[in-house]
């Protein structure tokens, strides 16, 4: 799917999105999944067409080693291989959203949803001006978002930054995402990011760099979150435990999908720590997922819900609006919403159909 502009973060530029979903068909319902992979392995190991034959020769087969599948039975049969939990989410969350479609109950009302609206962020990549940068951010938060994020890497941060504060003043939520372009030895420039009161500084460092967060944590006063960290619950109770961080966001592709993302709420929530909904760009049909896990109790901060027309000129789902700065919570069976077959096939340049006789 076009983009409606590029957008360039610390590891690339994308001006297209290459969307995967995973449509489960059963006896009784249908279910969707998008994998949020991306064409290039570049902000993690996982893309596209990697996700694509992991699916296709592994994980959906292992369906059929299940005598009785349900979305938990096909979550521990898919741990038999390592990695590769985009592909693991989209196939779990199709098989759900199957799941949920046929007993009539939402996926927000299954993860334990609390509110029917989530605040919306915007995520605002790097740009080639502070120009450039200020008529975006003017743009978003006249369209109504109630927090900002910058994309930051070395050369482009304390400016910006600074930049869009005096702008648009001090009660704008602003917070700054590097993806991983820092090392520690960067922690004194970082540190002049504390002068702008920014809601948090999302991963500075590489992945695997749990101690270096927690030393920067020690270092700056603007929170630490972690974003490509976060691989799991495990890990999410380790960073908690050496303070890596004080904030996570949670991407369910990231973390396998949406049973661990409910994990990771729950040990973060247990611990005080705030966690939002994070983002990989989605149509209609993540979007809808994410929406739903935004809506839990522990998903205090504006998470990367924004609308659809922040990335597509046209979605493939009904899309999703801005009201007042807020996404509506779908409400119906399921994600709650489903591809429109015209907009699917206008869009679509390859389908594989793999049976399973006795599901
Ligand atoms: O680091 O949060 C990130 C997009 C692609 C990959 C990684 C990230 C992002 C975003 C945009 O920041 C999130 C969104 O608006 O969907
Ligand atoms: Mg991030």
């Amino acid at each position: 799917m076009p983009l409606k502009a590029p957008f360039r973060t610390s590891f690339g530029t994308e001006t297209t999105k290459d969307v995967l979903f995973v449509k489960v068909v059963t006896s009784e319902s249908e279910g969707w999944g998008e994998c949020v992979a991306m064409s290039e392995p570049r902000y993690c190991s996982e893309y596209t067409d990697g996700a694509a034959e992991v699916l296709r020769k592994f994980l959906i087969p292992s369906l059929g080693q299940l005598t009785d599948p349900d979305v938990h039975a096909l979550s521990a049969t898919m741990e038999q291989f390592a990695g590769h939990p985009m592909a693991k989410a989209a196939l779990e969350t199709a098989f759900l959203d199957a799941e949920l479609r046929a007993a009539g109950t939402s996926m927000s009302s299954y993860l334990g949803a609390v509110v029917d609206r989530v605040p919306a962020g915007v995520s605002v990549g790097i740009k080639n001006s502070i120009d450039e940068l200020l008529e975006e951010v003017g743009g978003f938060l006249d369209a109504g978002y109630l927090r900002i994020k910058l994309k930051i890497e070395p050369g482009w941060d304390i400016e910006p930054v600074r930049a869009v504060r005096e702008r648009f003043g001090d009660d704008v939520l602003l917070q700054v995402d590097a993806n991983t372009a820092y090392t520690l030895a960067d922690a004194r420039h970082l540190q002049r990011l504390d002068d702008f009161d920014l809601l948090l500084i999302e991963q500075p460092l590489p992945e695997e760099e749990l101690r270096g967060h927690a030393r920067l944590a020690e270092m700056m006063r603007t929170p630490v979150c972690l974003d490509e960290s976060i691989t799991s619950a495990k890990v999410t109770a380790d960073a908690l435990a050496i303070g890596a961080c004080s904030v996570v966001n949670i991407k369910p592709g990231r973390v396998g999908g949406y049973l661990e993302s409910r994990r990771i709420h729950d040990v973060c929530k247990a611990n005080g720590i705030a966690v939002w909904c994070g983002g990989m760009l989605e149509t209609g049909i993540g979007r809808a997922a994410n929406v739903a896990l935004a809506a839990l109790p522990g998903f205090v901060l504006p998470g990367d819900t924004s609308a659809s027309d922040r990335y597509f000129a046209e979605d493939i789902t009904e899309p999703f609006v801005l009201d007042n700065g807020y996404v509506k919570v779908p409400e119906g069976p399921g994600i709650g919403v489903e591809p429109i077959p015209d907009l699917l096939e206008a869009i679509t340049t390859s389908v594989e159909w793999i049976g399973m006789d006795r599901l």
